[in-house]
């Protein structure tokens, strides 16, 4: 069954997440066919791709499948996880990457809208950042790629709220470039698509993959990064993340236990 919808049209690329029944959570299989869908945009030499949910959707994409994160032990979100794996085909697809956004964008989901090289978002869009709801102790590389694109002080208050935050807020804070009405999100999206596909496609692309390279320039010696793989460790050996997993599964409240 098919999770995702693409399209080819002059130049431009278009993913549709297609999954509403589990509102479109970024599970492995789903993954899987929107790395495919940008691997077939890269043979085909689109000049600009789109993700987006249907139009009028309620959640563009509810994050991680929670179904998928892994039980003790094993660190949620490493380098090889299906959801840093469309995080990196988006930040290393060699065009622009619009994300184009009516309704909610949960935990993960966050990022992937962030990583997209230009947000555009209908007033229905709101940002929700949840590892402290689900028991997740997020990723450096992720946590670090959201500190590059918004606030400090605005990334905490959602890692540590989880609240959602509306479109006029995330306007505010950066996390949209534009903010249009939901009549008018498409046409805006594609003439802003039709406008990069008629530039050169060589000058964007190594744009692109500068600001990829530069934007991760941060050292970090080997004792930090020991430290930081010892307090993750931490969370993902403990009661609490399995609760967090476990909870929501029976769609109930987690008793947290700070432990
Ligand atoms: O009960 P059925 O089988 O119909 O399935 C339900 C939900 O279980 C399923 N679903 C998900 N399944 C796996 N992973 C998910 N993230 C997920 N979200 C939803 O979809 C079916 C319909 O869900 P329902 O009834 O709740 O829909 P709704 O319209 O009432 O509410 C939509 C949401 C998005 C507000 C609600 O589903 C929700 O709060 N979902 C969880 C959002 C969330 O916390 N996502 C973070 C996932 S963990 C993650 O991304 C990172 C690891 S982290 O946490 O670190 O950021």
């Amino acid at each position: 069954m098919g999770l995702i919808r693409q399209e080819i049209r002059d130049g431009i690329g278009t993913i549709t997440f297609d999954h509403d029944a589990k509102r479109n959570a970024l599970s492995s299989a789903l993954i899987e066919e929107m790395i495919g869908a940008f691997d077939g945009f890269i043979k085909q030499h689109v000049r600009v791709a789109i993700l987006r949910a249907h139009p009028g959707a309620k959640v563009w994409s509810a994050g991680h499948d929670v179904s998928e994160l892994p039980r003790s032990g094993r660190d949620p979100l490493a380098y090889n996880d299906p959801l840093e794996q469309a995080i990196r085909a988006v930040r290393e697809f060699p065009a622009p990457v619009i994300a184009m956004i009516e309704g909610g964008v949960w935990g993960g989901a966050v990022e992937l809208a962030l990583c997209c090289d230009i947000p555009i978002g209908a007033p229905s869009a709101t940002f929700a950042i949840t590892p402290a709801r689900i028991g997740v102790p997020y990723n450096p590389a992720g946590i670090l790629r959201i500190m590059n694109e918004i606030d400090l002080s605005v990334a905490k208050e959602m890692f540590f709220t989880a609240r959602p935050l509306g479109a006029e807020r995330a306007m505010q804070v950066g996390i949209l470039n534009h903010l249009v009405e939901a009549d008018e999100i498409e046409a805006f999206t594609f003439d802003m698509a039709r406008t990069i596909a008629e530039l050169s496609p060589l000058s964007i692309a190594v744009m692109k993959e500068q600001v990829r390279l530069l934007g991760n320039a941060r050292p970090l010696s080997p004792e930090t990064f020991e430290r930081i793989q010892g307090l993750r460790r931490k969370v993902y050996d403990s009661h609490d993340y399995q609760e967090g997993i476990v909870a929501f599964m029976e769609k109930r409240k987690p008793k947290w236990l700070g432990k």
